[in-house]
Formats: structure tokens, sequence, C-alpha cells
């Protein structure tokens, strides 16, 4: 007989996945993995046997909880399910998935929704660090339908606007965690920062590309992932990560200049497929850069005078509004926020196979 496990499928962001209540799924750790690779369908490139859609981006899982947080609402843990490999990784966080937690915890009853918008206060489990989701409901009814759009997903929907407070840091202990705004690797320069998501930033040029490329192309390029590859993993113990070899982070940004009025423009490997647009935590952590004197975005990102920057990559852009401030050599970011959509596409309950759960 199956297990049938309830879900919502959700596209969060300019991703997709399944959203499961934390009591719904195996308590051990081992058990609640080998439950989602078999939901998604993983390990097989085409992951044909489940819910995943053959790409990182599509292979990805929230798991939201009552918070033990008097600060908070709910507790959200970002679940990577690796798509060829049977690995599901708490290693990084997702700022695209968390865009959808907010209704999520509304829908399942855990937050009171107010009339019109809900701020609902999210504490992300993989890193640290707390979330404010603006989540719409009229009625005190989850939304989805809006006008707002944001690029890399078709259409409009229902705005979400979310607020990081205290990201900087969060993975790799410290804003720039080398001490440095630009490192030398394999004879690159490179700039280490985690405002949100592990980053190192590359110039394009650097590798003889224009930045501009699209992703599949860049994906065909076995040299150029090979030497991208060599940097990631000595990046990864400078930045206090440790061995990252089956890590998905750091994320590695190819910065070119603007080309449409932006700040900057990326290709990020995430870190071995090259995102269709560009990670939420990963563009507040390539804005960052783009404000801090020397970094390798200097002399490539232009940065306006306000706080409001936008992050070009293969399908837009993405606005990330951030506060940052030097004390002395040092720099806080005391705050990032950005607009994100995101929609409910079903409900009900994934099954898996017995002996799976
Ligand atoms: O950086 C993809 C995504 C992400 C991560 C990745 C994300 C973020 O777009 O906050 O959203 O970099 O693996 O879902």
């Amino acid at each position: 007989m199956q297990q049938s496990i309830p879900t919502i499928v959700m596209r969060g962001g300019t991703s997709k996945g399944l959203y499961f209540l934390q009591k719904d799924l195996p308590e051990d750790v081992e058990e609640r993995n080998r439950t989602l690779l078999a939901a998604m369908g993983s390990p097989d490139a085409r992951q044909i046997d489940g819910m995943g859609g053959a790409h990182p981006l599509t292979s990805k899982v929230a798991i939201v909880s009552p918070s033990s947080d008097d600060n908070v609402d709910v507790d959200y843990l970002f679940l990577q399910v690796m798509v060829d490999k049977a690995l599901v990784s708490d290693g990084q966080n997702c700022g695209n998935i968390l865009a959808g937690v907010g209704q999520f915890a509304i829908e399942k009853g855990l937050v009171e929704p107010d009339d019109d918008v809900t701020a609902v206060r999210i504490r992300m489990l993989n890193s640290g660090g707390i979330a404010i989701a603006r989540v719409q409901t009229p009625g005190r009814q989850v939304s989805y339908e809006g006008s707002a759009s944001i690029d890399g997903v078709p259409g409009t929907a229902a705005p979400v606007m979310i607020d990081f407070a205290d990201v900087a840091g969060s993975n790799c202990g410290a804003l720039l965690p080398t001490g440095k705004v630009v490192d030398e690797i394999d004879g690159v320069q490179v700039t280490c920062i985690d405002n949100g998501m592990p980053v190192v930033l590359l110039r394009a040029t650097d590798f003889g590309k224009s930045g501009y490329e699209v992703p599949a192309d860049l994906e065909a390029d076995d040299a150029l992932k090979m030497r991208i590859e060599s940097i990631r993993l000595k990046a990864g113990p400078m930045m206090n990560l440790g061995d990252v070899a089956e890590q998905t982070v750091p994320k590695m940004s190819l910065v070119a200049p603007a080309r449409h009025g932006g700040a900057v423009t990326t290709r990020t490997f995430i870190p071995h497929r090259v995102h269709q647009s560009i990670g939420v935590l990963g563009a507040t952590s390539v804005a960052a850069a783009c404000c801090i004197p020397g970094t390798v975005a200097e002399g490539v990102a232009t940065r306006g005078d306000g706080s409001v920057l936008h992050i070009e990559h293969p399908t837009g852009h993405l606005t990330v509004d951030i506060d940052l401030s030097e004390n002395d050599g040092d720099f806080r970011v005391s705050r990032s926020a950005l607009l994100r959509t995101a929609r409910k596409l079903m409900d009900g309950y994934v099954f898996v196979p017995e002996g799976n759960a």
C-alpha cells in the first residue's frame, strides 16, 4: 500500500516545491529524507516517478511548524532534494520557497490571518535569521491573485513583500567571511560574501565570458564549469563552510556590467546548474557586494544613490532594497527587502511507495 502524505504544491518566487507540515513527515531524519526522495522521484535525472521537475529549482521542499520562539509565528526548514543523487540537503536556505511559507502557514491554521494583509514572522532554521512575509489576506482569506509581476514568472499574482532583518553572516559567521573584500583563488580575484546566502562573486571577463550568455551555453562549457568548481571547493573552507563537495553552497555568481539600467548582471551557478534568474538571498548577497568598495563588483556594478538595486539575471531583474552602512571599515546590513509572488498550485496528498516512509 502506498503511503499518502498531506502536501501543498506551491510556486514560491521563481521556484516550485512541496510544502509540508512537520508533523506530517517522519520524525527520524533519514526516514524523512527517504520519504522526500521518493516523493520527488529522486535520484533520477527526469524525476519521472515523482513530483520533482528535473531541475534543482523545482525539486525543493519546505517544512513548516509552529515555533517555540515567541518572537516568531512559524519555523521554516528548507530542504534541497537532489535531482540525480539520493541526497537531501539542509545546508542552504531558499528565499524563493520562503515566499510561499506565510500563505501555507495561514492555510494550515498555524497563523491567524488579519484583515487585508497579514505579516507572518518566519524563523529560518537553515541559516538562522528572521524574515517577515506580508501576505495578502483580504477578508481574512489568503489571496493568490493580484497585479504583481516578478521576472522569471509569466503573468501576475498577489505581492508578497519580504523583509530580512539580520541575515548578514547567517551562514558563514560574517558578511565578509574571509575578512577581506577580495581574495585570490586559482589566480582569479573573487569576493566571498554572505548576506543571507554564501556567494562567491567572479568577474565574467576573468573567464573569457561576457556575462550575458544564456544558462544553457554556460552549462555546456565543461572547462568553465571545472574552473568554477575548483574555486568553489577552495572557497568553501575559507568561508567557514568546511568541505563543500557535497553541498549546494557557496553559489558562484559571474558578474558583468548591467545592460538594462540595473546595478549589475549575474549568471549564477547554484552551484552546478545555472540559475534561470537568481535566488532571493543570492541576490541580497550580490547586492551587498555591489555596495561595498573594493569588491570584484567595483568597476563592474553601477550603484545609484538610493538603497534600491536592480540585480539583472538571465530572465530579467530582481530588485533588492538594502540598508548597508559602514563604521570604521566594518560593514553592517540592517535590512534587505524585496518583492516576490507565490501561488498555490495543488492541495492534496503525495503518494510514496511502501517502504520509503
Ligand atoms: O538564494 C536557488 C532559488 C534558489 C535559492 C539556489 C534562493 C535564494 O531560486 O534565496 O531562492 O540558489 O539554489 O530558489
